[in-house]
């Protein structure tokens, strides 16, 4: 099946179903009261009170009640609506842009689809449940737990020492670094179409010399009658340009336009042609009409070629983040950073760590701003720094310090005996051994089948949803995954292998935080993108030594796999509006000079093998409540509510040069 975004046409009609929901928390100590009760048979307001919930948004930050904010479980939401009588001979569907994670969704008090997973589309047929001639409930149930296996992966702890907490208490420790918000996030739509249909469209495209080659294939659905099929290449003037009656075939287009970054072709950016697809059968007619573009994207050596031209990707790294709707889609934010990428001279923005909204993509499609778009993958497997150190070592350095403190207990207790210090060490190492060796396996239920099998569901689903976007240029099927442990090569190949098999016009990748010696998954990518922090976690306030460790950790990476690099995040927390010289951490100064350094390394290895740099991050956004975040991760070059640091500025001078003076032939 396919998932065409729900467009208008002559022959399909959109009924939104956004605005306020009835909301209601299941809080029993089990999480599962509403599921024992069967809230679903009955309007919600009925198994208790309700409070009113705007969708889309995550719901977490809507209430002042902290147990809404922090709730893991089901989360339960209801409405009442009209289905238009005109829509009684077609086919009906009930389509959600997507909500997080596990979602349940009943129509008049009967199932009619389940999905798993936040970030993505999906969507029933739900004729037979509707009434034509009295008012309809649509019932959602939709669970934010993050486990093993899901994507992301997380886990819940049971807390069990009943003298520090109650019974059943329990929290959701998550593997990523940003808030878990949760809710319908996306639009609700109930469309309708023919009873016979254009499921799917898939186009891939190629240029040769002015020429532009449309490859497509045109799935439909519905009862099996007679079709035919008209495909025309529609142009920005409403010119057919190309066209077929098959349902696959290879149109040319002579003289195209092709589509291009804003910074290669400030002319004609983005420029997107139609595909009018027109199905017609004894049961109607349906049109669909598909945006794409004509380009290309190759790896090349170590280039990454748009349209056989070299790219240099001038990025940012995103979240789906803002003040109170949280994930919640939000038009009037997206049209504010489309704004602030283009003043800041931004090419290219990575979905960080997750797919975003069809909404926002359009947006990249149309405004030629390029995307490497990213499954919901992000920390995948993830340990601790020690229990890596300790596996690659094969050995434990006990340190100084714990070696003193068992040499002054020993003398407290008798005169200092060096046999039994030695002893007493060796059993410290072994206890610290054992302890490093569980917590390096600990996570590797993220890397089994359960996990897999969902990880291949979801890239296919992402796949399906983005195919035609001449915006996105490569895959990435995850974020910092632990490729460090053999355990992770089987599990990456595949999942790499297996975009590959979906698509292949794309490169494919994952975002990787590993180190050039130890990385099981990089001989499967296309492109190699690592995130680096010197002069953050590491070596913190050492900025003057960023040019020597970047360079270097560089040129060893490109040593050994001879691939094209993107440095796919660098950056430092910073608080708007504390200013010190010399530069300190979490000063405006600090993070322009770390920035600056990391510049200054790029710039001897990007006309070489380094393809692009992306700042982490665009803006400030929302994290779990930890000690080491205030209000959030503060890396942002602007802040939550869209304002510029310091280092926004710099950034822009440096973009809008290099933009400038590259010559694209
Ligand atoms: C992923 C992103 O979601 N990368 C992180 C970002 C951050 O600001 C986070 O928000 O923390 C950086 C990971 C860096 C790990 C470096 C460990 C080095 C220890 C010496």
């Amino acid at each position: 099946r396919g998932m065409l975004y729900p467009r208008s046409s002559e022959s399909r009609s959109l009924f939104n179903l956004d605005g306020m929901w009835n909301f209601r928390v299941d809080a029993s100590p089990s999480r599962n009261d509403s599921f024992d009760k069967k809230w679903y048979l009955q309007p919600l307001d009925k198994t208790g009170s309700v409070i009113p919930m705007p969708v889309p948004s995550s719901y977490n930050d809507i209430t002042q009640d902290k147990s809404i904010r922090d709730f893991v479980g089901w989360a339960w939401y209801d409405r009442q609506f009209y289905t238009p009588a005109t829509w009684n001979s077609q086919r009906i569907v009930l389509r959600f842009g997507s909500a997080h994670y596990y979602t349940i969704v009943w129509v008049n008090y009967q199932e009619v689809m389940r999905h798993d997973g936040g970030h993505l589309p999906f969507e029933a047929e739900v004729n037979s449940y509707l009434y034509f001639d009295r008012v309809n409930r649509v019932t959602v149930a939709v669970n934010n737990t993050l486990t093993s296996t899901t994507l992301p992966p997380g886990s819940i702890t049971y807390k069990a020492d009943p003298n520090m907490y109650p019974p059943g208490y329990f929290v959701q420790d998550l593997q990523m670094d940003f808030f878990n918000y949760a809710g319908i996030h996306r639009h609700v739509t109930l469309y309708s179409t023919p009873r016979v249909y254009v499921d799917d469209i898939t186009i891939v495209t190629d240029i040769f010399k002015e020429n532009g080659i449309v490859n497509y294939t045109i799935k439909t659905g519905g009862p099996s009658d007679q079709i035919s099929l008209k495909v025309e290449v529609v142009d920005k003037d409403e010119k057919v340009v190309a066209s077929s009656t098959k349902n696959q075939s290879s149109l040319i287009v002579h003289n195209a336009r092709y589509w291009w970054p804003y910074t290669m072709n400030p002319k004609m950016p983005g420029y997107m042609y139609t595909l009018r697809v027109t199905l017609v059968s004894v049961n109607g007619t349906d049109v669909y009409r598909q945006p794409f573009g004509i380009r290309t994207v190759r790896v090349l050596g170590s280039k990454l070629l748009i349209n056989q031209d070299p790219f240099y990707c001038l990025g940012v790294n995103k979240h789906e983040d803002f003040d109170i709707r949280g994930k919640g889609l939000d038009y009037a934010l997206i049209a504010k950073d489309f704004n602030l990428m283009k003043w800041l001279g931004a090419n290219c923005f990575r979905t960080s760590h997750y797919p975003y909204a069809e909404e926002l993509m359009d947006q990249a499609d149309q405004q030629g701003i390029v995307v490497i778009d990213e499954s919901p993958g992000v920390g995948i497997g993830k340990i601790s720094k020690a229990a890596t150190k300790y596996y690659k070592l094969g050995k434990l350095k006990c340190s100084k310090r714990s070696m003193e403190n068992v040499y002054f207990q020993e003398c407290q207790k008798h005169q200092p005996n060096k046999r039994r210090i030695k002893e007493q060490v060796k059993n410290r190492k072994k206890k610290v051994k054992k302890k490093m060796k569980s917590e390096f396996f600990k996570r590797d239920e993220n890397f089994g089948n359960v996990s897999l099998a969902h990880h291949l569901e979801v890239m296919e689903e992402l796949v399906r949803r983005d195919k035609n976007r001449p915006s996105v240029i490569i895959w990435s099927v995850a974020n910092e995954p632990a490729t460090n442990k053999p355990i992770a090569e089987p599990y990456f190949k595949t999942v790499l292998n297996h975009v590959r098999s979906l698509d292949l016009s794309r490169p494919v990748t994952f975002v990787c935080n590993q180190n050039f010696n130890n990385d099981v998954a990089i001989p499967y990518v296309d492109i190699i993108l690592v995130n680096r922090y010197y002069g953050w976690y590491s070596d913190t306030g050492h900025t003057e030594l960023i040019q020597r460790q970047l360079e270097y950790d560089f040129r060893q990476w490109h040593q050994k796999y001879a691939k094209p690099m993107i440095l796919s995040e660098y950056g430092a927390d910073t608080v708007p509006g504390i200013h010190r010289d010399p530069s300190f951490v979490f000063s405006e100064e600090y993070q322009v000079e770390f920035l600056q350094e990391y510049h200054q390394a790029l710039d001897t290895m990007r006309r070489d093998f380094v393809v692009g740099e992306m700042v982490w991050n665009f803006a400030d956004f929302m994290t779990a409540q930890g000690i080491t975040r205030v209000l959030g991760n503060r890396k942002g070059i602007f802040t939550r509510d869209r304002q510029p640091k310091m280092s926004a500025h710099v950034l822009r001078s440096r973009y809008l040069n290099i933009a400038n003076n590259t010559h694209y032939s």
